[in-house]
């Protein structure tokens, strides 16, 4: 990964549009204020066939779980089962019915997952202008509970760009801008329209698990969105509440152009107050839009919620 920036990100950012103080000055879920009743509505009037699918990825996964570099794997412990009663160590109840209890261990990003607003920032300042002294010990601004306290529910639409360019799996650090989303749509017969969830399959995510992992990590660098102030500049117009994707960070993990990593973090985060859905199974609801046609649907999600989390898992439902 290109970790010597070129321009520091506020320099690379400094005339892209912000969405500070439009949801007033205590707001804390950004652009999923344009997810209002009316679009929840059109959300469901998506649902044609029934059909359910659901987009986190297994945690404790034979073969892995995928995590950004430095960041450990969830871990499950049993710390009661069948065992502790064999060897006497069970508690007895009256009536002898047993029990199986284990914890997880685990980042907060570890897993398909919704970044806080604030889980990213540069200047010392957050989403909203909150000072980044709000995050220490956690976060008492733009933390992940207000986003999962309100929930998410709207129109989703899923462009398969890794299919449009006719390959399984996008290459490392290979880009796509808006204008290829939009291209990507129209192949799809489709159209992205205003306030739509957007989703974005570049088969990544499901590529980890026949991967070698160290070639996976190695000098690592995502496929993904790249940043350029048209892009950021549609993103602002077409007012998207939510990006999923099915990488670990949503975007290439370092901008070509200016060497600044994970530019779009700022961009559409920090100053849009776009959330980011991370981490996202894609493939199997990708490879039954392109087998029906419908490639837009009801999406619903609500992370848990972790009071002052910089994150936290989900496991979103969409249905078609
Ligand atoms: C980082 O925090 C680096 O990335 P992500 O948003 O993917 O968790």
């Amino acid at each position: 990964m290109a970790l010597r920036a070129e321009i520091p990100v506020t320099e690379l950012l400094k005339n892209d549009p912000k969405n500070w103080g439009r949801w007033g000055a205590e707001d804390e879920v950004g652009s999923l204020n344009f997810l209002t009743q009316a679009e929840v509505l059109r959300g469901v009037q998506a649902v044609k066939q029934g059909k359910t699918f659901t987009l986190q990825v297994m945690m404790g996964h034979p073969k892995g779980d995928p995590v950004w570099p430095g960041r450990a794997q969830p871990v499950r412990v049993n710390v009661m089962d069948k065992g502790h009663y064999l060897c006497g160590k069970g508690p007895v109840f009256p009536g002898h019915a047993e029990y199986a209890d284990d914890m997880l261990i685990m980042y907060l990003q570890g897993s398909t997952q919704y970044d806080a607003l604030g889980h990213v920032w540069c200047d010392d300042t957050l989403y909203n202008g909150y000072d980044a002294r709000t995050t220490a010990g956690k976060m008492e601004k733009a933390s992940v509970l207000p986003i999962a306290e309100r929930g998410v529910a709207g129109r989703g639409i899923l462009i398969d760009i890794a299919r449009h360019r006719g390959k399984p799996v996008l290459d490392r650090g290979e880009t796509f801008t808006h204008e290829d989303v939009l291209t990507a749509a129209k192949a799809q017969g489709c159209t992205i329209e205003k306030h739509d969830i957007l989703l974005i399959r570049t088969g990544w995510i499901g590529s980890f698990y026949d991967r070698d992992k160290t070639e996976f990590y190695k000098d690592f660098i995502e496929p993904g969105l790249t940043y350029s102030p048209a892009l950021v500049q549609w993103f602002h117009e077409m007012e998207i509440p939510n990006l999923v994707t099915d990488t670990i960070a949503n975007e290439v993990t370092a901008d070509p152009v200016s060497g600044v990593v994970l530019p779009l973090h700022n961009a559409l985060m920090r100053n849009l107050g776009i959330t980011f859905t991370e981490i996202a199974a894609l493939d199997a609801l990708a490879e039954d839009c392109a087998k029906d046609g419908q490639w837009s649907f009801l999406y619903t999600a609500a992370p848990l919620k972790v009071a002052g989390g910089t994150g936290a898992p989900v496991n979103p439902v969409v249905i078609k």
